[in-house]
């Protein structure tokens, strides 16, 4: 559970009077967003709850300060306080990770990826064709060469998870800009065991010839192995890149070693930092030292200006991890959805790749005759929040869906471990069973309407209401009404 420091009641209670006074609907609100978080059990695995040091952090006046560019190379005079802020963020990310280079500045996880596939590109294609037409830098370039340029980015190809498999929007798929700069080819997992079948990823990779091989993932419950990547990325000259944004907290808290680590293995791993990791909601982007002049070049080649107050909670949120008590943290993450999966099966629920051994767990709701977009709102109305969620080669597509995904990271932040994991899974187990399909009108199975058998949603919230008040959310923090 995370400390709350003997001062929050009194600095929040001043500070959101002083927001009542000017808007008292964002008061409301962010007091409603407290009661909230306290009063369901959040599964949604790509959420957590940040410390209160790091939420206080990020409300500070470094926010108020431009400071385009790299440490001690600004665009803007008096940012000596900046250089330092970021320099203690990159410092501790790369001796949380034992990387050689840190960039603390993309704002998202999006941004993140950005800065990872420009600097790949800056460095596979944009350096040496400005040498082999003898330019420094593009501004050298007379303007048909500048075509050339432009051209030949748009034709390097990337191949990444496809979304239904459980990788993520920004590893190329079409409707992102990932899937519109790029070639992209998707690779996904073994029809019969739910897994990345690394045999069949090299074969692909053969045939499509990646200039950037992506792993990583935002809905595959399992591990990757890192050192099968690097082969297969060598095997056709890809650069790898790993995006480890819902994973970064048990890479840290080293539950992820060895083969199972991307560093050491990746050239590029982008990331969050407010998933499994815990800290402000931003980015990272960690580098060899190969790699790293070209990530240095993300603002201005991708970002906007860096937001100084976030990278100043990065680095709270970075030392917090160095502490022994994250790893513990992290131990009991895995251990937690290992309950949480293991409970689940027991009860007869369908599992994707029948498992889990990182953070996350992909039911297959399609048994009890749901939607995702069914089950979703189901488990809500419970007191359940967790998010729909495609699962491989999903006939309902990725709006309906056919699956759930939840995750630890947060409930164990509250403390929760295995007895209570096991109990959750009794009320999802439960509430699924009690959920059907409202007939449409052409006579078919709706895939949005459902109904609850009756008591069901209001006896689960109950039972969520007694695991949630053992657990406190920020014990000790009382807000005034
Ligand atoms: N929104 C994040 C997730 O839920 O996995 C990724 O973008």
């Amino acid at each position: 559970m995370i400390e709350t420091p003997s001062a929050a009641s009194s600095i929040y209670n001043q500070l959101l009077g002083v927001i009542e006074s000017i808007e008292p609907r964002i008061a409301d609100a962010t007091r409603a967003e407290l009661t909230d978080q306290r009063a369901s059990l959040k599964l949604i695995a790509s959420e957590n709850y940040a410390s209160l040091p790091v939420l206080l952090t990020m409300g500070t006046w470094l926010s108020d300060k431009y400071a385009e560019g790299t440490i001690g190379h600004r665009f803007y005079a008096g940012c000596q306080n900046v250089d330092t802020v970021e320099s203690v963020a990159a410092e501790h990310a790369r001796e949380l990770f034992g990387a050689e280079y840190a960039y603390v500045q993309p704002h998202s996880g999006i941004d993140a990826n950005l800065v990872a596939y420009w600097s790949i590109l800056s460095h596979r294609i944009e350096s040496p064709e400005l040498e082999r037409l003898g330019a420094k830098t593009v501004n050298d370039l007379a303007e048909d060469d500048w075509e050339i340029l432009r051209a030949t980015f748009n034709q390097q190809r990337v191949m990444g998870m496809s979304l239904d498999a459980g990788g993520h929007l920004t590893h190329g798929f079409r409707h992102n800009i990932s899937g519109k700069m790029f070639r992209q080819h998707s690779y996904g997992t073994n029809p019969d065991t739910g897994l990345i079948d690394y045999d069949q990823l090299l074969a692909d990779a053969r045939e499509f010839k990646p200039l950037i091989l992506v792993a990583g993932y935002s809905a595959y419950p399992r591990r990757v192995n890192f050192a099968r990547m690097r082969e297969i990325a060598d095997a056709v000259g890809a650069t790898l890149f790993v995006d480890m944004a819902h994973f970064a907290g048990l890479v840290a808290g080293k539950v992820f070693t060895g083969e199972e680590n991307p560093v050491g293995y990746a050239d590029v791993i982008a990331s969050t930092t407010h998933k499994s990791l815990r800290g402000p909601r931003g980015g990272f982007v960690l580098a060899t030292g190969e790699y790293a002049p070209s990530v240095d070049r993300g603002c201005p080649m991708v970002l906007g200006g860096p937001l100084s107050h976030i990278m100043a909670a990065k680095a709270i949120a970075f030392a917090e991890a160095r502490q022994p008590s994250f790893q513990s943290y992290a131990q009991a993450v895995a251990d937690n959805a290992k309950a949480l999966a293991d409970g689940l099966l027991r009860r007869g629920v369908k599992l994707v790749t029948g498992g889990t051994d990182n953070h996350l767990v992909l039911i297959d709701v399609s048994p009890f005759g749901l939607t995702g977009r069914q089950a979703e709102p189901a488990l809500l109305e419970s007191g359940i929040v967790t998010n729909r969620n495609s699962i491989p080669r999903d006939p309902n597509g990725a709006w309906y869906t056919s699956g759930v995904r939840i995750g630890t990271p947060a409930l164990t932040t509250r403390g929760f471990g295995p007895d209570e994991f096991d109990r959750v899974a009794e009320l999802i187990a439960g509430v699924l069973k009690a959920t059907t399909p409202v007939t449409a009108s052409n006579g078919q199975p709706g895939k949005a309407k459902y109904t609850i058998a009756d008591g069901v949603a209001e006896r689960t919230r109950a039972a969520a209401a007694e695991l949630l008040d053992a657990n406190p959310l920020y014990p000790g923090l009382d807000i005034e009404p």
